[in-house]
């Protein structure tokens, strides 16, 4: 009877702090298509350029996401990046893409904790992966490449990022970019994918850091440059 009301009590206990979706953790998606890739490109223009790539893996398992971004200068960070639900409309407001990718309906009330992604919105990347540290007002390029198992580039199931967009947020949540996914192309799984650091390599001798995405974090190289 003890041991039957200890293990009751257990589990109440881990439901009430388990934030999931109300459909549930996230998938990991094992079958993304080889070769697909999107880009969102920000405006030249904007408080941040650069862009975010977003690429399958070579065995399927998750999406390999390539970041480039520039300039902040004047915003305040830590700055949040997502995927979210709709695209940039025609007009260019960042309001117009909605709330972040959630396809589990997850909310965004509740901190993502990234020691368990797959409870956290499919769209927050920067909550499994870290947010962009502060710049506090000088300009910053950030080159990061991490991998997400719960993103897809697989067309037709709700975790798909390529008709959607990415939008860059301040301290405040105000959104200061954002940019469409589109499509990159589909390379044939014969053709050898380029070795080494890839198309979003820093030119300046300095190396992008890649990390595997096992571990949850991504590895942030941060240029603070005197401007
Ligand atoms: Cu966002």
């Amino acid at each position: 009877m003890q041991f039957k009301l200890l293990i009751a009590s257990a589990f109440f206990a881990a439901s009430a702090s388990a934030i999931t979706g109300k459909l549930g953790d996230a998938a990991v998606i094992t079958d993304n298509p080889a070769g697909a890739s999107y880009v969102a490109t920000l405006p030249s223009n904007g408080t941040v350029t650069g862009s975010a790539k977003f690429s399958s893996t070579g065995n399927g398992t998750g999406v390999e996401v390539s970041i480039d971004f520039k300039g902040f200068k004047g915003a305040t960070g830590p700055y949040a990046y997502h995927v979210h639900d709709q695209p940039v409309p025609a007009d260019g407001n960042c309001n117009g893409t909605l709330a972040h990718l959630d396809p589990y309906q997850r909310g965004q009330a509740d901190p993502c904790d990234p020691k368990y992604p797959a409870t956290c919105e499919v769209g927050d990347l920067a909550g499994k992966h870290g947010k962009i540290p502060n710049s506090n007002g000088s300009t910053l390029e950030v080159y990061l490449v991490f991998v997400d198992n719960y993103i897809s580039t697989k067309r037709g199931i709700g975790a798909f990022v390529g008709n959607r967009s990415i939008v860059i947020h301040n301290s405040a949540g105000g959104r200061i970019a954002c940019a469409n996914l589109t499509t990159v192309g589909v390379r044939s799984p014969s053709t050898p994918s380029p070795s080494g650091g890839g198309p979003i390599s820093p030119s300046s001798g300095a190396s992008a850091l890649t990390v595997s995405g096992l571990f949850g974090f991504a590895a942030f190289m941060v240029a603070v440059l005197a401007l």
